[in-house]
């Protein structure tokens, strides 16, 4: 089995200080908890933007930041999110893309989303594929429910996705498909035999299916983003908390962690 990505979803759109007091939103803040994540096994962050006061952004100046930041601090893959927050529009979404990261998220369909809808129209799909080609960014593959890997393989056949995929099974979305053992089986037997995976589980099912990853030679995604306790009623101390512990269940399976010279060679990336 190839070594285990970990990818530390650091600040996400949504999650708030309230909600978790560690929440990195400056640009020092997320450069300070991407190293942390770093040193404990993370070899992709995967990026949001905040404003000062918390709110959403995907201003392309402040991603500019973080990334100068992040990468003053550490080697590790970048991955900025081309989701952004619900409601933003697609061009907005797109901006940390010209800045052209190593990888950036591109959603393939539109989900329910607790209680709003999370658009991604095919046609506003295309210009994100055409974006990333152009700026040389590997998309990972963000997929909430069954159907986006159809949609995956008819933007294969049409050309405008390459090679080897890496897919991530976004899983326990109010409105998307459950964080189960099932769920994920399910997923994964649908995958193009070349695709690399990994899984990024809503909440509780972080730990649950993070586990199961790394049995069936997946990756997994942790972090703030998806989750904000360590275990039930007690939050997380920081994002490299839940890195840590994803990597000592990996190592204590006999799969050792990749650093991220090592997850470019997995994931097919140009050296740095
Ligand atoms: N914030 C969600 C609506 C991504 O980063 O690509 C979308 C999201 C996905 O977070
Ligand atoms: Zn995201």
């Amino acid at each position: 089995m190839e070594k285990l990505i970990i990818t530390a979803a650091l600040t996400g759109a949504e999650v708030t200080r309230e909600q978790q007091p560690a929440l990195p939103i400056s640009p020092e803040e997320i450069a300070i908890a991407a190293e942390e994540c770093v040193k404990a096994g993370a070899s992709i962050v995967h990026l949001h933007a905040r404003n000062a006061d918390g709110s959403p952004t995907q201003d392309k100046e402040t991603y500019r930041r973080i990334i100068t930041a992040v990468r003053q601090r550490c080697d590790v893959i970048i991955q900025v999110s081309t989701g952004g927050a619900v409601g933003m529009t697609p061009t907005e979404r797109l901006a940390p893309v010209t800045l052209a990261p190593e990888m950036a998220t591109l959603s393939m369909g539109t989900v329910n989303f607790g209680d709003d809808v999370f658009m991604n129209h095919p046609a506003d799909m295309e210009v994100f594929l055409r974006a990333m080609q152009k700026h040389g960014v590997k998309p990972e593959l963000e997929i909430f429910d069954t159907g986006m890997i159809t949609s995956a393989n008819r933007w294969l056949k049409k050309g405008l996705l390459q090679g080897p995929q890496h897919f991530d099974f976004v899983l326990g979305i109010p409105g998307g498909m459950a964080g189960t053992p099932q769920a994920l089986l399910y997923m994964i037997e649908q995958l193009p035999a070349d695709a690399s995976w990994t899984v990024a589980g809503i909440g509780s099912a972080q730990l649950s299916l993070g586990t199961m990853a790394i049995l069936l030679g997946g990756h997994v995604r942790v972090g703030f983003e998806d989750n904000i306790f360590y275990r039930k009623g007690e939050l997380a101390a920081s994002n490299a908390q839940l890195v840590a512990r994803i990597a000592r269940i990996s190592q204590e399976l006999n799969r050792p962690v990749a650093t991220a010279v090592e997850a470019r060679v997995i994931l097919g990336l140009a050296p740095q």
